[in-house]
């Protein structure tokens, strides 16, 4: 086939015959899904494309059948991969930035099927063919006949197929191209996939139908009435029945509604008709503003506790069910979050109707991303290019024509990562005048000239604090300037959740809350990209950058979700959930209350109910329901203990926790999930420690080695066994296998760079024992430092036995020698090895999932039970994780019911795991990380916080644990 006839692929003309953008209707015209099995031939490139298959008498039956739609490398990726692999890139082009050529290397598949037009079909009107999404560029053929071409991966195309069709068997063929010119406008952070990934279906058009159906509903809170207009291109009448509407398109009503918001998202069914066709439309009233910089939705400001979603399923990439899409909206209503970026382009319109009907504010962002230009200062960047124009202007047509009429959507996005350009402002131009309702979104051009929001991402604490005073920085033209100050601000972006974290996300909340400015923010992002593999012996495990043979790829950087590629809610997910509560609840036991604050903007409280629990030492006392009345949003009450809570008394540490739950089952959620709670602990502290005064029994010397209570040691002091179980340590430790948060850093060394220099090495720390001092304790001085290391520090172990309590204590004194000013460490505390057997495990303290001292606030004080396995959490790339945090004492105990306990003084964190901190920090999946023939315990006094280095700030100072002279005691019974 001669080069010629693929021209479309690198000219940046959006398309070719293709049919003008219009709204996802539901209506009751005929249409005939074309999913399914096709015929499907893979080209190298368009060299290689097969002659003539577009005809209807080829033969295609030696080709393969291939699910329409699916992603063409999604296919037996743990087999043969008949149609290659997925690449992932972030930034850098997966291919030489020469716009608009890609390369010959062009993979292209070759769909056909034939189909029966029903018999039924309506022999007038227009029929057309309809794509809702085929990346990156295809060409389609009815009958051998071309329709067009199309661009624009995640946005429809339709092309009038009416002239072409034959009653009964007919033939679509369709070339799909991986690249083309459209893929320099798709430069987002995601694998970079192929095919016809959206559904494909035939529609009808009748004469006299509605072609396109925009619907203005808006809400006046002020008055509590709804307003209605349907545009049509047609006469036409709309009715809502439950609302006794009956009007004609064009025609304006009021009525008293109850009005949409993500908390409560009203939705009345609409029908909007003509004598040939019927749309159903579901319609939410409300209304978007910006007042005195300040977002609100129906008068009132609102709080966007948000994520960012890309498309991902493990198995079929892009391709996702409508069960998958529900799943991924029942799991963030869960978890108390509200809103929606639809990074980086439209969603499938099916996760749009889901928004609708269950409340999620909605970000609906362009496809567009020319993000591989920044690296080359923007030079060339199609957005600032007039040839250009054209294909950006259709991308936002394209999006806000289908989406116009979802009550979640309150801002288009003009698209992620494209600089600044003429283009941007006339896409926003567009935006504007077709949808005059809705605010402007883009986050890359700071001074904000033709945007209704003024967006950043990854800003730090300090710098966001400043916004939300109205105070940043100057830009250049004094006009942007003032135009910007007097926006509201969200972070499209912030708290990369990538691996152990995101950290300080707490603090972050408090700013947003503090400032009307700030409408909130969108973790990055929703969910671990990551590609379901299988070993050969069946083990799962997940693909990153790198693992098909990329030889260009940004490794993990696409595992960085708040649920796992598996859509299991990692341990950032859980403290999202409990920052961005929605109801606080703070209890104050000196007064014998419990205040409850309504954090929704519009709901009150009485989807919830209370109940309030006591717990003695993390053991239950005594529970019940606590009577709460309604609570307006934005209003607070404060309550006062029932009585059977305020005389019932306890001997230990005393927790009082109290719990909002939904009272009824909702669409997202049974009767019973909790939303949100509260716990005080207060009382005496169950272990004391040793440095209270108790009376210590001194070490007998027993065979070179020392004996205290039912401890041996060695004779250079170090512990053997305890209670007849044998350990190895516990000795100094400072190491961490690295965070993705430790280990990159954007500009400079990271801090894990910074551990493993060779003047720390924290990595590979040596021990030697200076001198062992048998008095009335065990002392043992140690000097702990690694080779080529002139930073070390001094360990000293004192260890007591206190024969009342039967606990062995030991008091560890680490003194750094050397440069270490300002050096963070990873951790302080003790390592030690245990027997395999002991990986039962108990503990009074923080739970039930990990916490470090930036990700704590869902850590609960309690009592909980794990298996060793059970502690571990599987980051896609392996790193520290498990510590269980303000820890009072924990258990490990075999199966034959011999345990060994450690006790905090008053408290420690800890980790137990079948694998050494080293073993973490080689693997790169978690299946390779092989169990050894014990358990490695780490005992800790302190961990430095993870913070969001891997793409944004570091760990605030209040969470990092700087190298200073420490003491800190653990007990050990067994
Ligand atoms: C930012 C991108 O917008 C987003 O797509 C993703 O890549 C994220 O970072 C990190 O995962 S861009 C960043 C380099 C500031």
């Amino acid at each position: 086939m001669s080069r010629t006839q693929h021209t479309y692929v690198e000219d940046l003309s959006p398309g070719s015959g293709r049919c003008g953008p219009r709204a996802a209707l539901a209506s009751d015209a005929a249409a005939l899904g074309l999913d399914g099995e096709w015929r499907f031939n893979l080209a190298a490139g368009l060299r290689d494309t097969t002659e003539g298959f577009e005809a209807p008498d080829f033969d295609a039956d030696a080709w393969d059948l291939l699910a329409v739609p699916s992603i063409w490398q999604m296919h037996d990726l743990d087999g043969a991969a008949p149609y290659g692999k997925p690449q992932y890139t972030n930034i850098h082009y997966p291919f030489p930035v020469d716009p608009p050529r890609v390369p010959d290397a062009n993979p292209t598949g070759e769909y056909r099927r034939t189909f029966t037009l029903p018999a039924e079909w309506p022999e007038t009107g227009r029929t057309l063919l309809r794509f809702e999404g085929v990346d990156s560029a295809f060409a389609v053929w009815v009958n051998g006949v071309r329709l067009g071409d199309g661009k624009g991966s995640r946005l429809p195309t339709e092309f009038d197929a009416t002239a072409h069709l034959v009653p009964g068997e007919n033939t679509v063929a369709v070339r799909v191209h991986q690249w083309s010119a459209g893929s320099y406008l798709e430069d987002q952070d995601t694998w970079r996939i192929s095919g016809i990934f959206r559904p494909v279906a035939l529609v009808h058009r009748p004469e006299g139908g509605l072609d396109d159906v925009f619907a203005h509903a808006g809400y006046d809170h002020a008055t509590g009435m709804g307003a209605l207009r349907i545009e049509a291109g047609t006469a036409g009448r709309v009715s809502i029945p439950e609302l006794g509407i009956d009007i004609a398109v064009g025609e304006t009503v009021r009525v008293p509604v109850e009005p949409w918001t993500a908390e409560t998202p009203r939705l009345y069914d609409a029908v909007v008709a003509t004598d040939t066709e019927r749309v159903s439309l579901r319609v939410g009233f409300r209304t978007v503003t910006v007042e005195d910089g300040v977002l609100k939705v129906n008068g009132r400001p609102i709080l966007l506790r948000g994520v960012n979603r890309h498309e991902w399923d493990p198995d079929t990439g892009r391709t996702l069910t409508v069960e998958t899409m529900r799943r991924d909206l029942e799991l963030m209503k869960q978890h108390n979050v509200n809103a929606v970026r639809t990074s980086h382009y439209a969603p499938d319109r099916r996760f749009l109707d889901l928004c609708d009907e269950l409340g999620m504010w909605v970000i609906d962002e362009c496809d567009l991303e020319t993000h591989g230009f920044g690296p080359y200062g923007w030079k060339g960047n199609p957005t600032d290019d007039p040839q250009w124009r054209e294909a950006c202007l259709d991308r936002i047509a394209r999006m806000v024509e289908r989406d116009k009429n979802h009550a979640s959507i309150l801002m288009w996005s003009l698209g992620n990562e494209c600089g600044v350009g003429e283009n941007l402002r006339a896409m926003a131009e567009w935006a504007r005048h077709r949808d005059p309702d809705r605010l402007v979104h883009y986050e890359g051009d700071y001074d904000s000239p033709y945007t209704d929001i003024y967006s950043m991402m990854y800003v730090s604490h300090d710098d966001l604090e400043l916004i939300g005073q109205r105070k940043e920085e100057q830009t250049k033209d004094p006009a942007n300037d003032e135009h910007r100050r007097g926006l509201p601000f969200i972070l499209c972006e912030y708290a990369h959740a990538m691996g152990n974290g995101p950290g300080g996300l707490a603090d972050y909340q408090m700013i947003f809350e503090r400032h009307e400015r700030i409408a909130g923010g969108f973790i990055w992002e929703w969910i671990d990209q990551g590609v379901r593999r299988r070993t050969d012996d069946g083990r799962e495990w997940f693909a990153y950058g790198g693992d098909f043979g990329e030889t260009l790829h940004d490794s993990n950087f696409i595992t960085d979700g708040l649920v796992f590629s598996d859509r299991t809610p990692s341990p950032g997910l859980i403290e999202y959930k409990k920052v961005i509560e929605p109801v606080r609840i703070a209890i104050q036991p000196d007064r014998r209350t419990v205040t409850v604050a309504n954090g929704y903007d519009f709901a009150d409280t009485a989807h919830l109910r209370f109940t309030w629990r006591l717990e003695d030492d993390g053991l239950p006392v005594a529970d019940g329901d606590l009577d709460v009345p309604v609570i307006a949003a934005g209003e607070a009450v404060r309550i006062t203990w029932p009585d059977k809570l305020a005389e019932a008394t306890v001997d230990g540490e005393r927790s009082i926790s109290v719990h909002a739950l939904l009272a009824e089952d909702q669409p997202w959620a049974p009767a019973g999930h909790e939303i949100a709670w509260g716990q005080t602990v207060d009382g005496p502290a169950t272990a004391t420690g040793p440095l209270e005064g108790a009376a210590f029994e001194g070490p007998v010397a027993a065979d070179g080695g020392h004996r205290l209570g039912s401890a041996e040691f060695d004779a250079l002091g170090r512990l053997r066994a305890i209670g007849g179980v044998e350990v190895e340590g516990p000795q100094l430790d400072l190491w961490r296998a690295p965070f993705d948060n430790d280990r990159i850093a954007w500009g400079g060394p990271s801090q894990a760079d910074r551990w493993r220099d060779r003047n720390a090495a924290l990595d590979r720390l040596e021990h030697k024992v200076l001198d062992v001092d048998a008095g009335a304790t065990l002392k043992v001085a140690t000097r702990v430092g690694a080779a080529g290391a002139a930073r070390t520090m001094d360990a000293g172990y004192e260890w007591a036995y206190d024969p009342a309590a039967g606990i062995l204590w030991l008091t560890v004194s680490a003194n750094p020698l050397g440069e270490w000013e300002d050096f963070v460490l990873p951790r302080l505390g003790l390592r030690m090895a245990v027997p395999k057997a002991f990986d039962a495990v108990t503990w009074f303290g923080g739970g039930p999932g990990e916490a470090y001292a930036d990700t704590r606030t869902a850590a609960r004080i309690g009592r909980y039970e794990a298996t060793a396995a059970g502690m571990q959490t599987p980051y896609a790339m392996p790193q520290e994780n498990g510590s269980r945090i303000d820890v009072r004492w924990a258990r490990l105990a075999s199966a034959d019911g011999t345990a060994l306990a450690f006790h905090g003084a008053p408290h420690f964190a800890f980790t137990v795991r079948p694998w050494t901190s080293e073993d973490l920090d080689a693997a790169q999946h978690p299946h390779e990380l092989v169990e050894r023939d014990r358990l490695f315990v780490n005992l800790d006094a302190a961990l430095n916080g993870t913070g969001s280095a891997s793409c944004g700030p570091g760990v605030l100072p209040q969470y990092r644990l700087t190298a200073e002279p420490r003491v800190f005691a653990i007990g050990f019974t067994a």
